[in-house]
């Protein structure tokens, strides 16, 4: 068999007028007037293989006439530019063999959301979840590439772990050898031990939350890229987070475009987001304008999905809120030292109704603050005696973030709902396939 010819390069029209074998699933079929049309699939992308019963031989004709939904096939035939055909391009089809003929397929167009997450392993098929599944890898691999270009390590922190970071309501508890361990909600404490041997590092971790309700941007189970740094404070790693997407959406702009257009993204909002500076309120300005809009809403009080959506009504960009009340936030979150009622603790909230995406702050490395705010938070000071050895050998001024992939991609992509960033979602009540 010659080199199979990726789908993508006929339709940017690199093979025009050659003969080239290409190999995928059949998509669509339809037999009309002694021709068969015969859509193959391949990473996303289709072409439409044109068998016309007059020139095939015998053979050929008959695997037309026998090929079903999603088998697997080769085809061989001649590129013709043809408007008329998905992409610009067909194949005037010369050979086809089944390699895997597919039984009826379950998933015929207009099944209910639930039928077709319990066929996810086949749904994953579809084109629309192909390409989020594209974009998702340019953003990572964009993301890794802005952090190989400044200086940071990446490092592996563990996922079983032995205390909470994000609060114990939403631990995923598991045995370890006959005492208890739980799965990580966020490798944070683990990186800021990784930044005395190696000043800034960053890692991609599975993070898992025990979330109690299902929502649309919430899964138990999600991929959280995570930096931290010495020297850096609040303000230092807003710079850092501000960058970083701005150079994860130029590079998605670039490699994803079609992606986007079939997904149906407008574009602007996120060329908008390259050019523009992320603007900054505070907690205090954000109730402030929720109040004004008449959304019920109290100085103290923690921002949810709805809240966060009204808020991004006033902006064209991500955006930051920063300086929370300390008891809506984590015990390791460093007290503004003007007001130490205040956190110095942001988040960045993505526009157009999504909300956070990312959740950062400088840390408390002073080692009495620490252990007040963790006795205060009603967590055992023995379960972070490590975390606390940090403020005791070479305390350093520090910060960091998280950033919730999915939520990031479901942003970009213009999802509706985080499950479709990626492709097996875990909430409650899911975990099949
Ligand atoms: O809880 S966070 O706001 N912050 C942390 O976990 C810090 N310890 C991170 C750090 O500073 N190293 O979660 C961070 C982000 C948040 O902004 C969301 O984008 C995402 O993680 N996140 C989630 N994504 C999907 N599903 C769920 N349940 C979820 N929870 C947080």
């Amino acid at each position: 068999m010659d080199r199979p010819v990726p789908i993508a390069e006929i339709i940017e029209g690199r093979h025009s007028g050659r003969t080239v074998t290409v190999r995928g699933w059949v998509h669509r079929k339809r037999i009309v007037g002694g021709k068969a049309f015969i859509l193959v699939r391949q990473e996303g992308e289709v072409l439409q293989c044109v068998y016309d019963k007059a020139e095939v031989g015998q053979r050929v004709w008959e695997e037309a006439e026998k090929v079903t939904l999603e088998s697997s096939v080769v085809v061989r035939g001649t590129v013709r530019e043809d408007p008329r055909a998905p992409g610009g391009y067909e194949l005037r089809g010369e050979d086809l063999e089944i390699v895997g003929l597919s039984a009826d397929f379950p998933i015929k167009g207009g099944e209910s959301i639930e039928y077709l997450l319990d066929h996810r392993h086949l749904w994953l098929r579809s084109r629309r979840l192909t390409w989020v599944m594209k974009v998702k890898h340019s953003v990572m691999q964009a993301a890794r590439r802005y952090f190989i270009d400044n200086g940071w390590w990446e490092v592996t922190p563990p996922i079983l772990t032995g205390s909470a970071v994000e609060g114990g309501a939403t631990l995923f508890e598991l045995k370890y050898f006959g005492s208890k361990a739980y799965l990580s909600q966020s490798a944070q404490l683990y990186l800021e031990v990784l930044i005395y041997p190696l000043e800034k590092v960053w890692a991609v971790t599975p993070s898992f939350r025990a979330e109690k309700s299902r929502t649309r941007r919430h899964l138990a189970e999600y991929w959280h890229l995570e930096a931290e740094a010495a020297w850096m404070d609040m303000w230092d790693m807003m710079r850092i987070v501000e960058e970083l997407v701005k150079h994860v959406l130029e590079r998605v702009l670039e490699e994803r475009r079609r992606e986007l257009e079939n997904l149906g993204r407008s574009l602007e909002p996120l060329k908008r987001a390259v050019e523009e500076r992320f603007p900054a309120i505070r907690y205090d300005e954000a109730i402030e304008i929720l109040q004004k809009k008449g959304v019920e809403i109290e100085w103290g009080d923690d921002m949810g999905a709805d809240e966060e959506r009204e808020l991004t009504k006033e902006f064209e960009t991500p955006f930051f809120v920063t300086h929370f009340p300390k008891q809506i936030k984590a015990f390791y979150m460093k007290l503004d030292p003007e007001d130490s009622r205040l956190a110095l603790g942001f988040d960045l909230l993505a526009p157009e109704g999504y909300g956070e995406i990312v959740g950062g702050s400088q840390r408390e490395d002073d080692y009495d603050t620490l252990l007040s705010r963790i006795l205060e938070e009603g967590l055992d000071p023995e379960d972070y005696d490590w975390y606390l050895d940090l403020r005791k050998y070479g305390t350093v001024p520090h910060s960091g973030f998280g950033l919730g992939l999915e939520r990031l991609v479901m942003w970009i992509a213009g999802l509706d709902h985080i499950r479709d960033a990626t492709p097996m979602p875990r909430y409650r009540g899911r975990i099949k396939p």
